[in-house]
């Protein structure tokens, strides 16, 4: 987690007129104090009358200001700015939604933070408990008996108090299991009735320093004395870099210690850059499903070092195509302490010689003490991608070299990257040149994500830039609206294959294993008869739009132009018209992605 900043940037705030001194003090009014005094920065939300007092604690009492309100037209991107915020900052901000039916629409978003791990303080609201306090009835289909239970098989914890004193102990109570690892969301609902009850004198704000959460889990020196004699004796040792920090000097020791070890590298593009994609000892570009390289790198490993990798035993699966595992496996996660049982999301169980219930990064720090240097090997020259054909198509490919020509010397993260994208395509060399995926497979986080993670990246020089399916962008486009309104600049740059061409793959094979015409994949799939104008869309709600680029010839200027939009503060998007096609494994096969 980076240190909190000293000062709230200025967005492009809703100020209220002050009104005057106020004697009566309502239950709402406590709690935005507390989230104050929690130093919630952000609270992304969408409108409804089961919060309505807080929604007037956090305006009229608040002013407005720590936190300050983010306007979202959906609740799922309202959690999925969260989402992205909490990513690229290390620091969580919260969401608010109205009672069941907001919780409804953003139940998507929360089960897309619970699979990434990601801290996320939602609250919402219910009508009246007391049934003899509710309007007709609005309040009546608005009040659920057990709300919680909408979003508790991937949320942390969740609470309904029934007080001014239990909602303070309840939000400062989720915050600390929020943001203790394995992070995620929690739900706290506030009754209509407690938030509009009058309270008199304000509470003293709680002191929420003194709950904190708890610092990174260490891990136990018999166990680094283990995995690290295993590695010692190692011919082929294997790293497996999963969700990792953001911090800098933790990515330095990743790279101290693959060194020292003489390990080959293996990361993942589901989680954010956690190691140079272009080191002589990083195996083969990172996929959603390992690369047939990667593959190969982990059937040749004698130790395998698993670092809160997802899904660690489906890696073996893929590799070693259901063999038994013959290498010395040393799994260091927590994940284990999230198990609802609900969802599968914890992955194959991965078999461990030695299980280590720490802190990932903390145990490369340990081991990098605990191991000692070997002989330098001789790494093969990964293959270089073919050069691209020289025709006026616009692919995926031709994006990514078209955007690393065209920010040359810009310091750029990279939100979010469209389905299809090989992970050749670009090298990472810092903790936030990618921030990884949605968690939870999602489709409409995107832009939402891309989002949060402006909003945090949005005074440190770096361009965020999302590169994002039409699909993707089309389910969650409205995230746009709020970036615009408060000032939040960022790029979108939209590989439209005008469909959902994930899904026309899998047709595609379903077709040729049942021997069924494959040319029927696009029924169903297709966005097309008419074409959306995604640059239209956009500019309906204040972006620049550019587009459709058809021509490859045009993608350059296109580009430019929107990282320029980009750097004069304004949010851009890019209606990139790519021809239908991936070059990468999506089908989870061990060696080529047409095999399934
Ligand atoms: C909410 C949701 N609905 C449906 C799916 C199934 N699905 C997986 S990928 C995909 C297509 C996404 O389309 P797009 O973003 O345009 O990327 P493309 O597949 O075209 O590369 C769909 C519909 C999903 N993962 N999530
Ligand atoms: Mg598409």
């Amino acid at each position: 987690m980076k240190p909190k900043e000293a000062v709230l940037p200025p967005l492009n705030a809703e100020a209220p007129v002050p009104g005057p001194a106020q004697a009566e003090l309502w239950g709402s009014d406590a709690i935005a104090q507390c989230l104050r005094a929690m130093d919630i920065p952000y609270l992304a939300l969408n409108p409804g009358a089961s919060y309505r007092g807080l929604h007037d604690s956090l305006v009229n009492h608040l002013g407005n200001a720590s936190p300050q309100m983010l306007l979202c037209l959906h609740e799922e991107s309202a959690v999925a700015i969260a989402h992205g915020y909490a990513k690229a900052s290390g620091r969580m901000m919260g969401a608010v939604v109205h009672s069941n039916v907001g919780l409804m629409h953003a139940t998507m978003a929360v089960f897309n933070a619970w699979c990434d791990r990601v801290p996320l303080l939602l609250l919402g609201a219910t009508g009246p408990w007391d049934a003899a306090r509710r309007r007709p009835w609005i309040d009546w289909i608005h009040t659920a008996s057990d709300q919680g239970a909408l979003v508790r098989d991937y949320t942390k914890w969740d609470n309904q108090p029934g007080s001014v004193p239990a909602a303070v102990e309840a939000l400062l109570r989720g915050a600390q299991i929020a943001q203790t690892a394995p992070h995620g969301p929690v739900y706290v609902n506030l009754d209509a009735a407690l938030q509009e009850a009058k309270i008199g004198a304000l509470p003293a704000p709680p002191q929420a320093a003194r709950h904190a959460p708890p610092g990174p889990a260490q891990p136990a020196p018999a166990d680094v004395a283990r995995a690290a004699a295993l590695l010692a004796q190692a011919a082929n040792p294997v790293i497996l870099f999963g969700r990792m920090s953001r911090d800098v000097d933790d990515w330095q020791r990743r790279v101290q210690l693959a060194e020292k070890l003489q390990a080959r590298v293996i990361t993942d593009l589901k989680t954010g850059a956690c190691f140079p994609t272009d080191h002589a000892q990083h195996a083969a570009p990172p996929g959603n499903f390992m690369a047939a390289g990667a593959c190969a790198t982990l059937r040749e490993a004698d130790v395998v070092l698993l670092l809160d990798w997802v899904d660690p035993g489906g890696a073996f699966k893929q590799a070693l195509e259901g063999a038994p595992v013959s290498a010395k496996v040393i799994h260091v996660s927590v994940d284990s302490h999230l198990h609802r049982g609900w969802s599968m999301d914890s992955g194959s169980l991965p078999p461990a010689d030695v299980f280590m219930l720490c802190d990932p990064d903390a145990a490369v720090a340990a081991l990098l003490d605990a191991v000692s240097a070997r002989p330098q090997r001789a790494w093969p020259t990964p293959p270089a991608l073919p050069p691209l054909p020289d025709d006026d198509v616009v692919s995926i490919r031709g994006i990514a070299d078209t955007l690393a020509a065209a920010s040359q010397g810009m310091e750029i993260c990279i939100a979010r990257l469209t389905l299809g994208w090989n992970g050749a395509y670009r090298h990472f060399h810092h903790p936030l040149d990618y921030l990884g995926s949605d968690g939870g497979g999602g489709v409409g986080a995107g832009p939402g994500n891309t989002v949060g993670i402006a909003l945090a990246l949005r005074d440190s020089g770096r361009l965020t830039v999302g590169i994002i399916g039409d699909g993707d962008f089309l389910m969650g486009n409205t995230a746009v609206w709020t970036a615009v309104h408060y000032g939040i600049p960022l790029l979108l740059i939209v590989c439209n294959n005008h469909s959902f061409f994930n899904d026309e793959l899998h047709q595609e094979r379903v077709a040729r294993a049942r021997e069924r015409p494959p040319e029927n994949k696009w029924i169903g799939q297709r966005m097309a008869d008419p074409e959306i104008d995604i640059a239209q869309m956009a500019r309906s709600m204040g972006a620049e739009g550019i587009g459709p680029v058809k021509q490859a010839r045009d993608l350059r200027a296109a580009i430019e132009q929107g990282l320029e939009h980009v750097r004069q503060g304004k949010v851009c998007v890019i209606d990139a018209c790519v021809a239908p096609g991936y070059d990468t494994n999506m089908s989870g096969a061990a060696a080529s992605s047409h095999k399934r």
